[in-house]
C-alpha cells in the first residue's frame, strides 16, 4: 500500500526532474561500493591512505557550498503565523511553482537515486521512515553511513504508511537558485542547488529535526539538537544525559568523551552526538533514541587529545569533506594536532601556501556509529535510554556559569529557551557574535518558537518524573583571552557533580539564576584550575545579567501575545531580582 505511495511518488518526481535513469537503493554493501566507485571515476571523491584509511575518501565540495545556509531555508506552511518570527517563509504555492521551475529537468543527464531510510532502531515505535530522491552519488552515500537504509525502512513501511519525502537536487549549486524548503503540513522537503549535509542529507536536519519537530508537537513527543550520552559511575550503573549545544559546539566532544576520570570508575558511553527523539514512557519518565545511524561530525579541532574515540571511530569507512590532504595520502585539519606537512593541499585541492586555513572551518567527517569504540550497547533499544538530565550548553565567553541547576522544569524551559550563543561556522554568516539560540534550535524548530516552548511546558507536565534541567558553559575566557576551563575529558567532572546533584548527594546555592555549585563540590583534584578560576566559573555578575536580561526580552517580545506565561513570569522574576523591569505589550 504505501510502497506504492512512494513508486507514485517518485514517478512524479522523475517526470519532473527527468533523469536519465533511476536507481532504487536497498541498502547493501555493494550498492555503496558501486556509488563510491561513480565517484572516483569522475573525481567526486579521492582515494585516502588505503593502508592507514581503509574504504575511506575525501570529497571536496563545490567553494560556495560549504555549510547551511539559513538565510535560504524556508518552512512553507499555509499561514506565516504557523512557521512564527523564527522561520523564512514562503508559502506553500508560492514554493511550487517558483522552485518547482527550477526542479524541470534538473536532473538530465543524471542519474536518480530513491533512498528509502529508517530514522531510529529497527522496531522501535519513535523510528520513522523518509525517502529521499537524489541526483547526488555524495549524497547518496552520505545516507548510507548516517541512516539505516532500504530493508529496514521497507520492512517498517508494510506496518505503516507514513513516509517522509525529500527531493534533492544539486540543479546548479549556484546560491542564487538554493532553496531548502520544508511543507510540514504535508510532511514533504525540496532542496535544490547544495549538496553540503546539513541542506542537502535531508534525513537529518531536514527531516530528524524541522519535519520532526512539527510532528512531534502533534503527536506528543519531542524532536531536539541533542547528543545522548550514558554516564558510568563507579557502582557501574548508568545515567543517561541528553544535552542541547548549538552547531559547532562540542556535541561531538561531549558524546564521545574520554572521562578523566576514569579510572575513578566515571566513564561515558556515546548514544548519539546530534539529534534525540524523545518520549514518554509508561512509566512517565522521559526516553531518547538517536536517529540516526551515523556521525557527521565537525573535523577541526578534533584529535587525540580533544578526542581520541572520534580519531579511531574516523580510521575507516570514512568520507572527509574540505579537509586538507597531506601528500601521502591522509586527512589533515587544523587542530588535529599534527604540523602541517610540506606539500599539504588546501580543502581546495591546491597547494597550500600557509595563509589562511587548510581545511575549511566547517570540514566534516561522516561515518558509521557502529565504528564508534565507545558506543553504548543499549543505543539501537528500541526502547530509547532513560533521560535523567537534560543539559543546555552554548559558547559563551563571558557570564555564563560553568554549570547551573534550574529550579525547576519551568525554571529550565525558560533557561533554555533565553539561551544565547556565540555562532560558529556551521552555518553562513558571521561567527562569534551572540544570538539567541533557544535548546540550541533556532535554526530547526519548524513552527512558532513561542508554540514550541509551551509544548517544552506541556511535556513537562505530563511527566511524572521529567529530568533536571541543567545550564552548561565550557567557554568561559579569562583576561587573557584564555579558556578558564579545560573542557573535553575534564567536562566529565561537571557531569559527576550533576549526577550528585540528581542524588541529592551535593550541595549547591540556590540563586535567582538557578542552583550554582558550592565551593569545593566540583571534584577538581589532580587540575590546575586555581579556586580564583572556580570562583569566576560560578560566580554571578549582575551587572552582566542585567544586559543579558534585557537582550532576552527583546528576543521574547518577538513573540507577542504568543509567549507562554510561565516564560513570561520566569523572564520577570529574573529581572525583577535584578531589580530592572520588563515590559511586554499584552
Ligand atoms: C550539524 C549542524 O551538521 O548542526 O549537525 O550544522
Ligand atoms: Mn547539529
Amino acid at each position: 500500500m504505501s510502497l506504492e505511495s512512494v513508486e507514485h511518488w517518485v514517478d512524479e518526481t522523475s517526470a519532473l526532474t527527468r533523469p536519465k535513469n533511476v536507481v532504487w537503493c536497498t541498502g547493501t554493501p555493494e550498492e555503496y561500493s558501486n556509488l563510491v566507485d561513480v565517484m572516483l571515476r569522475d573525481g567526486t571523491l579521492i582515494r585516502l591512505n588505503e593502508q592507514l584509511y581503509p574504504n575511506s575518501y575525501l570529497h571536496r565540495s563545490d567553494p560556495n557550498d560549504v555549510a547551511r545556509t539559513e538565510n535560504l531555508t524556508f518552512i512553507c506552511t499555509h499561514t506565516k503565523e504557523a512557521a512564527g518570527p523564527n522561520n523564512n517563509w514562503m508559502s506553500p504555492s508560492e514554493a511550487k511553482t517558483g522552485v518547482g521551475k527550477l526542479f524541470e529537468g534538473s536532473m538530465k543527464g543524471r542519474t536518480m537515486y530513491v533512498i528509502p531510510y529508517l530514522m531510529g532502531p529497527v522496531g522501535s515505535p519513535s523510528s520513522k521512515v523518509g525517502v529521499e530522491v537524489t541526483d547526488s552519488p555524495y549524497v547518496a552515500a552520505s545516507m548510507f553511513l548516517m541512516t539505516r537504509v532500504g530493508k529496514p525502512a521497507l520492512d517498517q513501511l508494510k506496518s505503516s504508511d507514513e513516509f517522509v519525502p525529500g527531493l534533492h537536487s544539486l540543479g546548479d549549486l549556484s546560491p542564487d537558485r538554493r532553496f531548502i524548503l520544508h511543507f510540514p503540513e504535508e510532511r514533504l522537503i525540496w532542496s535544490i542547488g547544495s549538496g553540503y549535509g546539513g541542506n542537502a542529507l535531508l534525513g537529518k536536519k531536514c527531516f530528524a529535526l524541522r519535519i520532526a519537530s512539527w510532528m512531534a508537537r502533534e503527536q506528543g513527543w519531542m524532536a531536539e539538537h541533542m547528543l545522548i550520552l550514558g554516564l558510568q559511575d563507579p557502582s557501574g550503573s548508568k545515567t543517561y544525559m541528553a544535552a542541547a549545544f548549538p552547531s559547532a559546539s562540542g556535541k561531538t566532544n561531549l558524546a564521545m568523551m574520554v572521562s578523566a576520570l576514569e579510572t575513578e570508575g566515571y566513564k561515558v558511553w556515546t548514544v548519539g552526538d546530534d539529534i534525540a527523539w524523545l518520549r514518554i514512557d509508561e512509566e512517565g519518565r522521559l526516553r531518547a533514541i538517536n536517529p540516526e545511524a551515523g556521525f557527521f561530525g565537525v573535523a577541526p579541532g578534533t584529535s587525540v587529545s580533544t578526542n581520541p574515540v572520534a580519531m579511531h571511530t574516523i580510521e575507516k569507512n570514512t568520507i572527509f569533506t574540505n579537509v586538507a590532504m597531506t601528500p601521502d595520502g591522509r586527512p589533515w585539519w587544523e587542530g588535529i594536532g599534527t604540523p602541517p606537512p610540506a606539500g599539504l593541499l588546501d580543502w581546495r585541492g591546491g597547494v597550500w601556501n600557509g595563509t589562511g586555513p587548510a581545511a575549511h572551518p566547517n570540514s566534516r567527517f561522516t561515518v558509521p556509529a557502529r565504528q564508534c569504540p565507545i558506543i553504548d550497547s543499549d543505543w539501537e533499544d528500541p526502547r530509547g535510554v532513560p533521560i535523567s538530565a537534560i543539559l543546555f550548553g552554548s559558547r559563551r565567553s563571558t557570564l555564563i556559569p560553568l554549570v547551573t541547576e534550574a529550579l525547576s522544569w519551568e525554571h529550565g524551559v525558560f533557561m533554555g529557551a533565553g539561551m544565547g550563543a556565540e555562532t560558529t561556522a556551521a552555518a553562513t554568516g558571521k561567527v562569534g557574535v551572540v544570538r539567541r539560540d533557544p535548546m540550541a534550535m533556532l535554526p530547526f524548530c519548524a513552527y512558532d518558537m513561542a508554540d514550541y516552548f509551551a509544548h517544552w511546558l506541556a511535556m513537562g507536565k505530563a511527566m511524572k518524573h521529567p529530568p533536571a534541567i541543567f545550564r552548561v558553559n565550557w567557554f568561559r575566557k579569562g583576561e587573557n583571552g584564555k579558556f578558564l576551563w579545560p573542557g573535553f575529558g575534564e567536562n566529565v567532572r561537571i557531569l559527576k557533580w550533576i549526577l550528585e546533584r540528581l542524588r541529592g548527594k551535593t550541595g549547591a546555592r540556590e540563586t535567582f539564576i538557578g542552583s550554582l555549585p558550592e565551593d569545593g563540590s566540583i571534584d577538581i583534584h589532580g587540575l590546575s584550575v586555581t579556586r580564583d578560576q572556580m570562583k569566576t566559573l560560578t560566580a554571578l555578575d549582575r551587572e552582566g545579567w542585567r544586559r543579558e536580561a534585557e537582550e532576552m526580552g527583546a528576543f521574547f517580545r518577538k513573540f507577542g501575545d504568543k509567549l507562554p506565561p510561565a516564560i513570561r513570569d520566569e523572564h520577570a522574576r529574573l529581572a525583577r531580582s535584578l531589580n530592572s523591569s520588563t515590559q511586554y505589550q499584552s
